[in-house]
């Protein structure tokens, strides 16, 4: 499985794990999780058809960990960035004192006056450290970097999780609690 294959597959695979899997048939359990088995029978039965070899290597080789199986490597799920309702029973955590938040220099001015929101997703994804923020920036032209103050939103009441791949999930970020780098 060459770059160009394992992109795609991964795709597929967010697709249907975080937004659509009716569309192949699938209804994702509690937790957002679903069989292997059943998985595989319904992306080939959708013309994707995906080895469990290609499975495993797409979820350990995947860059931000998009993936993660179930403790007993029966079940899969995508670790975020889901827009269909799913609890992934995340437990609220205390965030660091800064986070940092990538984002394309047009939604600026409706940021600097509502803040940040989830959109269409769940949360609002808050990364770790700048370089990760300025990648997921990057992805819609040249990146522009906020950072969160994390600490003083928990203080005010804010609740924090994180997804298993590191990725820090708030329901808004005001923009008192925001700074352009
Ligand atoms: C922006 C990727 C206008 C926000 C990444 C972002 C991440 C506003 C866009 C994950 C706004 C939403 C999430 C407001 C926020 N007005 N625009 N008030 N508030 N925005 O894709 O954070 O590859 O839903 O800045 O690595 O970019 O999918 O969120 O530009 O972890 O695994 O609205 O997606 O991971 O875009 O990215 P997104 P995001 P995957």
């Amino acid at each position: 499985m060459d770059t160009k294959e394992a992109i795609r597959l991964s795709k597929f695979l967010s697709r249907h794990l975080r937004h659509s899997p009716q569309a192949i048939g699938l209804t994702l359990q509690e937790g957002g999780w679903v069989g292997v088995e059943e998985l595989l029978a319904a992306c080939a039965a959708h013309g994707v058809p995906i080895s469990r070899e290609q499975l495993a290597a797409l979820v350990a080789g995947s860059d931000k960990q998009r993936f993660a199986f179930d403790a007993a490597g029966t079940r899969l799920r995508a670790q975020q960035g889901h827009s269909i309702a799913v609890d992934l029973q995340l437990k609220p955590t205390t965030p660091p004192a800064v986070l940092y938040h990538g984002t394309a220099p047009a939604a600026l001015p409706a940021i600097r006056r509502e803040g940040l929101q989830k959109m269409k997703r769940h949360h609002v994804h808050l990364s770790p450290d700048v370089e990760t923020a300025r990648r997921v920036g990057a992805r819609r032209g040249k990146p522009v970097i906020l950072t969160v103050d994390a600490q003083r939103l928990h203080e005010a009441g804010g609740i924090f999780y994180q997804s298993g791949n590191g990725v820090w999930l708030v329901e808004q970020v005001l923009p008192e609690f925001l700074r352009e780098l």
